[in-house]
């Protein structure tokens, strides 16, 4: 902290909202935020910002974010003691351990977990004695695939490459918009800026999406894909590389098995034959195939897009085949993984990852890495049987309007016999809670970004020192599961174990790690030498790290894991180029810059502008269903069906509607009040929860089939 001398003072730290982690500067006098600006000597971002970032100051002073623990009695609540609140939630959840086993009582963890260091660092104690197959997270409606392809890839979990994108000269992207949502997988501060310069110094940066994006916007090229279908796209590029390389010669080939396999696989797939199914013509996949392999520093990258869809396993696994084939992989410039001072791959405690150890019990979902796929949480809470869901918990997440089929979940939540949350507001999921238990907000303690350091496109590290200090009595998450671990290992009679603080597991991790003086680093990092430099400290670009860094027992990279290999079989049973069912559409999603997900419209800034939840129609779709721009119409698929206006674009691929994610705050009994008038709809009502990618089991939230229809007056 500076002072300026008339008793304001200047706190530095990192914004949690996104993965960009971006410095920013809050003025302050102690008690109240006087204003939040980006901090122009952080290391990293070096001054940008978004305006996402002044909500800090709105979610700090917000009346409607709870204080204190509540507890429901039939549509009312009451607040209760923390003392009342965590024995309450441990003798329920003892009672149903014992009447039901150990999976009759269900998890689920949301997004802002993971931007929350305290919850990563102490979650597992109070969960693990839980002893649940029930637990269930956000990662399955978003990275698995990423995941699983690096577990069974690199033999890590944590190993994802992440695009070089200060030093690409060809930077292919699949369904991602950073421009809007501020990179993922690829923590960027000023996605623009960087990707703006990828042309600027005589590179391309080439998007493949079914909008004309943001992104798209500021790209060398656009071009549209069909929802769906990109695994043809990339087993078409795939070959045409192949074809033209006739032996496999990279710069990682020493440490690779089975590429013969890779290449026997996508023989056949022609880029003449995914044209018809693509939509993509066969001469533009040829020619970016061509470019990719002449341009001496190029990447590909997949992210949302591919990721959540039907072959959202099988397209990671062929994007990393791409940038290994082409002598991208593990190269300034291409993808290349990172060394992060808090090391989630070497460190102490990481775990590579596990897969199909176990399976959901109603529709044989694989777990991967103790979770199973959020797709089977309402099955495991509606079918009755032995290991059914009675009580859940649930920390920072809003799956009613975030997971597939929210209505349903709606009908599953609140049939349970117990449930409770760990959120500072009353949601259109914690609603259905006996009890909610509200954290600190983030201002009120310290910060570190253990997830998205390992995935920045630099090595980087900072801390955040709280702002204010918590209110009397207040809990952090962490000290909440702390209490919770506490009291259930005295119910179950085992020992409690005793952790450290989160602050002093990072020291260690950090005095451990490969900046270590013990690792005879110069940096020499600890947690001390990081609170001596608040706009944080650059580690450097990414360096090449193989082989040393595989976690494979061979130490050689798994070309061709059977998992995917055998998956391509499926891309020619379901995508054929026959033409879409008449009337049918294919719904993908998107995002706006100023949303986070569900959690961020109880603040006017961000609300300012045009409805942000309008249906996005090309056209001669439009045309076509006889509806003009700014109508009513209403989306319905095989699960409901929700009513919004239509904004006809040519920015929208032909046959393609889009709808944005997170919103639907009409529902009934929710505490955030400015949501509540700026409702909106929910994407999710109209997407099927039982839509999966098989093979990683992830959700499917693109390329959902509907119909749309006038809704006349
Ligand atoms: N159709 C469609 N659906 C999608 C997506 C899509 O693209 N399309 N995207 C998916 C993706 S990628 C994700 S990650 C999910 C995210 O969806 P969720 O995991 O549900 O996360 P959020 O909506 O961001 O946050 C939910 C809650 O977290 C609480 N929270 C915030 N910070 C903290 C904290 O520090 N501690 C605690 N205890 N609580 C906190 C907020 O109060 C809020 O109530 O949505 C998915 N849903
Ligand atoms: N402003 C804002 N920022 C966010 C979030 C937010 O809600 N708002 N959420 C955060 C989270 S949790 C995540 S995971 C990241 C996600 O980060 P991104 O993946 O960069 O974000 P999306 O906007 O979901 O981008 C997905 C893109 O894929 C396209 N797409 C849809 N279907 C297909 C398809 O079948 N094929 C192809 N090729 N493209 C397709 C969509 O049109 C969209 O442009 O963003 C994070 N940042
Ligand atoms: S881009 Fe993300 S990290 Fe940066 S200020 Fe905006 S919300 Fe915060
Ligand atoms: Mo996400």
């Amino acid at each position: 902290m500076e002072s300026n001398g008339n008793s304001l003072e200047k706190h530095y730290r990192a914004c949690h909202l996104c993965e960009a982690t971006c410095g920013i500067e809050i003025t302050h006098n102690k008690k109240e935020i006087i204003s939040i600006k980006g901090d122009k000597k952080d290391t990293f971002s070096q001054g940008h910002y978004c305006p996402k970032a002044l909500v800090l100051k709105d979610i700090y002073n917000d009346p409607d974010r709870l204080r204190k623990p509540i507890k429901r009695s039939g549509q009312n609540w009451h607040e209760i003691s923390w003392d009342e609140a965590l024995d309450t939630v441990v003798d329920r959840f003892a009672s149903i351990r014992s009447n039901h086993g150990p999976d009759g009582i269900g998890s689920y963890l949301g997004n802002p977990c993971v931007h929350n260091y305290g919850m990563m660092t102490h979650a597992g104690h109070f969960l693990g004695l839980l002893k649940s197959k029930n637990r269930f997270s956000a990662t399955s409606l978003d990275q698995l695939p990423h995941h699983l392809v690096g577990y069974k890839m690199y033999g890590h979990q944590m190993l994802i490459p992440i695009p070089d994108v200060d030093r690409t000269d060809f930077f292919l992207m699949i369904g991602g918009n950073p421009v809007a949502s501020n990179g993922s997988l690829m923590t960027l501060p000023n996605a623009k800026k960087r990707l703006k310069a990828i042309g600027k110094r005589g590179g391309k940066l080439i998007v493949i999406d079914p909008r004309k994006t943001e992104t798209a916007k500021i790209a060398t090229e656009h071009h549209f894909i069909r929802p769906g279908t990109d695994a043809w796209f990339l087993l078409a590029l795939l070959n045409v590389i192949f074809e033209n390389s006739p032996s496999f010669s990279t710069n990682v080939s020493e440490y690779c098995k089975d590429q013969d396999k890779a290449r026997t696989a996508v023989r056949g797939f022609t880029p003449e034959k995914a044209e018809p199914i693509t939509g993509m013509s066969a001469g533009t996949i040829r020619r970016i195939a061509d470019e990719f392999m002449t341009t001496e520093k190029a990447v590909c990258y997949g992210r949302m897009g591919v990721s959540v869809q039907r072959f959202g396993a099988l397209c990671q696994w062929l994007i990393q085949l791409i940038n290994i084939v082409t002598s991208n992989l593990d190269k300034p410039g291409g993808a290349l993984f990172t060394l992060p001072a808090f090391d989630t791959v070497g460190g102490f405690g990481s775990k590579p990852g596990h897969f199909a150890r176990w399976h959901s019990r109603v529709s044989q979902l694989p777990e991967f890495g103790g979770e199973l796929p959020t797709a089977a949480l309402i099955e495991e809470i509606l079918t009755e049987g032995e290991g059914q869901i009675k009580g859940l918990f649930t920390a920072a997440a809003n799956p009613v309007l975030t997971a597939a089929n929210g209505t349903k979940l709606e009908e599953a939540l609140s049939g349970l016999d117990f449930m409770v949350s760990l959120d500072f507001y009353i949601n259109e999921t914690t609603r259905f809670a006996d009890i909610i238990l509200p954290p600190t907000f983030t201002l009120e303690h310290d910060h570190y970004d253990i997830a998205f350091n390992a995935l920045a496109i630099r090595n980087t590290a900072k801390y955040s020192p709280p702002l204010f200090p918590k209110t009397e009595g207040a809990y952090h998450d962490w000290e909440i599961y702390t209490e919770l671990g506490k009291r259930l290992a005295a119910k179950l009679e085992v020992q409690p174990r005793q952790d450290a603080s989160p602050d002093q597991m990072l020291d260690f991790m950090l005095q451990s790690g490969p900046y270590s003086a013990q690792a005879g680093h110069e940096q020499a990092l600890s947690l001390g030498v990081l609170k001596k430099h608040p706009h944080g400290l650059d580690l450097g670009p990414l360096k090449p790290s193989l082989p040393d860094r595989l976690a494979t027992g061979d130490k050689k990279i798994n070309c061709a894991p059977e998992l995917f290999l055998n998956d391509i079989a499926r891309v020619v049973e379901e995508l054929s180029p026959k033409a879409t069912e008449s009337g049918t559409l294919l719904l993908i999603g998107r995002r706006h810059l100023f949303d986070a997900n569900s959690w961020l419209h109880n603040y006017p800034r961000l609300l300012k502008g045009k409805d942000r939840c309008k249906l996005l129609l090309h056209p001669i779709d439009a045309d076509r269903l006889h509806i003009r721009d700014n109508e009513k119409v209403r989306i319905v698929s095989g699960t409901g069906s929700v009513a919004t206006t239509v904004s006809i674009t040519e920015d929208i691929m032909q046959g393609v509607v889009c709808l944005p994610h997170g919103w639907g705050h009409h529902r009934p009994g929710t505490g955030q009040k400015v949501a509540g008038q700026n409702a909106g709809i929910s994407m999710n009502d109209v997407t099927d929860h039982l839509q999966v990618d098989p093979v990683s089991g992830n959700a499917v939230l693109n390329a959902v089939s509907v119909k749309v229809e006038k809704i006349r007056q």
